[in-house]
């Protein structure tokens, strides 16, 4: 055989091989040039130009009352964040940021100074768009914005412990803004960018992800009648020199909360200088004892037993009553030895309660203040929101029994009372509590008979239109009913009551023709003229009374005869009635 490549190719073969090794080399070298010599620059160059993903923020659902009044709205706003390490390369420019941005410049140095070696901090959050770009306009190396929302609380402090407020990132804190947080935030969306080493945006490559907005919540609340409770429990308070208080009303048909407001409160647009106690949606977060309120409900039992009618009495005489080594007392003397039931009520005789409550037995009353919602979750699910406490009817012996059907020993919110005495407003029917808008009827529960409820109407009314009754709490033009109570706080560290310090009540509702609203009103602590409900709440629950009934068109159904005739609703108020 003969050596094939050698004789026949000898040159076109050397050639080949030559080349390919030439190539063979090159590569190598190009190999070695990348992962070797370039190594640090190239590794330099990628991460210098990246691939990012940085967030859409979402927007925040707007929550607006019940006639689409905005109460929270998302603005949007621009955040300036500084990359600190590149900022030191332009020292020469911090003066003028200091002052585009109204910081003290030595502060401000000190501040970039200090964190020289951080790639993120912010520098304020916050500013409006326009603000934000007047800064970013300086070319600052190292100052960054970003676009973020902030909240903004249209009606200040009139809504503050309802709506609540979100924290600097947007999420719910307080009130709605946190019960409801899942709904209102959304979901933040991704934008795809090519940003470079010092964060600066190079491409804007694409969306891979929409950001989706928050759902709006329109709750049941009407601003108009929360600048009215705002304004008259405010006035009461600062006129009884009182600590704090709560108005709740409440639509009794549906369930809706209508307004809710507190005193002490503030302005959750501006939250420096807070104090905790500002803050306390009271209402549902603080509990106390019904005082003489709760007998409108142990009254209903009686009644509800068959056992008892409006005409019966009893004895009151001499105003106190021995129950071992406790007595109960009456604080206004009765004129007469026995009261009827209605009397009981006007002349708010704990004596004669207690009676009763002997008579239909603990259980009779526990029962029905438990179906009223007296002590129990209203399911709303507030935040903070407390569930009071109503003792076990096993654990009442005769002083508690005594003491319970007149309001102590038990603890409620304010939520839960005006809840109770809807009930006896919409005819027995309890309609579940809601702080949102509903439209369509509710599911409601039948707690007490029609013809009972219809019966504590009427003796309710009477306590308030009786000679003797708590005239503070009438209504021009409209017949209403309720129920006072004056309570001797419990004093801390000791088991007993206070011997000055009050909370003085008021519960009830209207128009008694066809009860639609219910009102409680709290006072806490009053320290100046008096302190009994019929003189400190009442006042109050008539002057929110009177402009709920008129603004909510509602017409009078206690005129004289004659305008009575063709009774039309009353000029309603103009549509921002009380704000100014
Ligand atoms: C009262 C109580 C305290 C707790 C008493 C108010 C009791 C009681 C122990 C003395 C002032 C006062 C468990 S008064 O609410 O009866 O609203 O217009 O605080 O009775 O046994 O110097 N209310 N209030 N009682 N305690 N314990 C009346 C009444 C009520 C009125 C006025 C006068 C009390 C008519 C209260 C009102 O109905």
């Amino acid at each position: 055989m003969m050596k094939l490549e050698g004789a026949l190719f000898p040159w076109r073969f050397r050639l080949v091989v030559g080349l390919l090794g030439i190539m063979v080399a090159a590569i190598a070298w190009r190999i070695i040039d990348l992962q070797v010599v370039d190594r640090a620059f190239l590794k330099g160059q990628g991460d210098a130009r990246s691939v990012r993903h940085i967030p859409i923020p979402a927007h925040r659902g707007l929550i607006t009352d019940r006639n689409g009044e905005p109460l929270a709205v998302s603005t949007p706003v621009t955040t300036l964040w500084a990359n600190a390490k590149e900022m030191q390369t332009a020292k020469e420019k911090w003066p003028a940021l200091a002052a585009a941005l109204g910081q003290d410049p030595k502060a401000l140095a000190e501040r970039l100074e200090a964190q020289a070696n951080k790639e993120f901090i912010y520098l304020v959050r916050g500013l409006t768009p326009e603000q934000g770009q007047a800064v970013l306009d300086l070319k600052v190396p190292g100052v960054y914005g970003i676009e973020e929302f902030r909240r903004f609380y249209p009606a200040g402090e009139v809504t503050a412990h309802m709506v609540g407020f979100t924290d600097i990132d947007d999420h719910g804190r307080e009130g709605v803004e946190l019960a409801y947080d899942e709904w209102l935030a959304g979901v933040p969306g991704k934008r795809q960018v090519i940003k470079d080493r010092r964060g600066r945006l190079i491409k804007d490559v694409q969306v891979t992800k929409n950001a989706k907005a928050g759902k709006p919540l329109a709750l049941s609340i009407d601003l108009r009648l929360q600048y009215l409770a705002n304004r008259e429990l405010r006035n009461a308070i600062i006129e009884n020199g009182a600590k704090a208080g709560s108005l709740v009303i409440m639509d009794v048909k549906s369930g809706e909360i209508l307004a809710m407001v507190n005193q002490p409160t503030y302005n959750p647009n501006n939250r420096r200088n807070l104090q905790p106690s500002m803050m306390r949606n009271r209402a549902m977060i603080d509990v106390f004892e019904p005082g003489s309120t709760m007998k409108a409900i142990s009254m209903s039992a009686a009644i509800e037993t068959g056992r008892w009618k409006p005409t019966d009495t009893v004895e009151v005489y001499p105003g106190s009553l021995q129950i071992g080594k406790y007595t109960i007392k009456d604080v206004s003397k009765s004129e007469g030895p026995v009261l009827d039931l209605t009397g009981i009520l006007i002349n708010s005789s704990n004596v004669g309660m207690s009676k009763i409550a002997f008579d239909i037995g603990g259980e009779t009353i526990f029962r029905l203040a438990q179906k009223v919602g007296l002590g129990q979750d209203t399911g709303l699910g507030f935040p903070g929101e407390r569930v009071g406490n109503l003792p076990n009817y096993r654990e009442w012996r005769k002083a508690e029994t005594a003491t319970l059907s007149y309001g102590y020993g038990i603890s409620v919110t304010a939520i839960q009372l005006v809840h109770a005495f809807s009930a006896l407003a919409n005819n027995g029917r309890l309609a579940p509590l809601t702080l949102i808008k509903t439209d369509k009827a509710p599911q409601t529960t039948q707690v007490l008979p029609e013809a009972v409820a219809k019966t504590m109407q009427t003796m309710l009314q009477q306590v308030i239109e009786a000679p003797r009754g708590v005239f503070r709490a009438q209504v021009p033009a409209y017949h209403v009913g309720g129920k006072s109570g004056t309570a001797r706080k419990t004093s801390v560290g000791t088991k007993g009551y206070a011997e000055n310090s009050y909370r003085s009540l008021f519960a009830g509702f209207g128009p008694m023709s066809d009860p639609r609203y219910a009102i409680v009103v709290v006072i806490d602590e009053p320290t100046k003229a008096g302190y009994f409900g019929g003189l400190v709440s009442a006042p109050v629950f008539s002057k929110v009374m009177s402009g709920t009934l008129r603004l909510m068109n509602i017409t009078p159904d206690n005129l004289p005869a004659t305008q009575q005739a063709n009774a039309t609703p009353v000029v309603p108020l103009k549509a921002n009635g009380g704000r100014g």
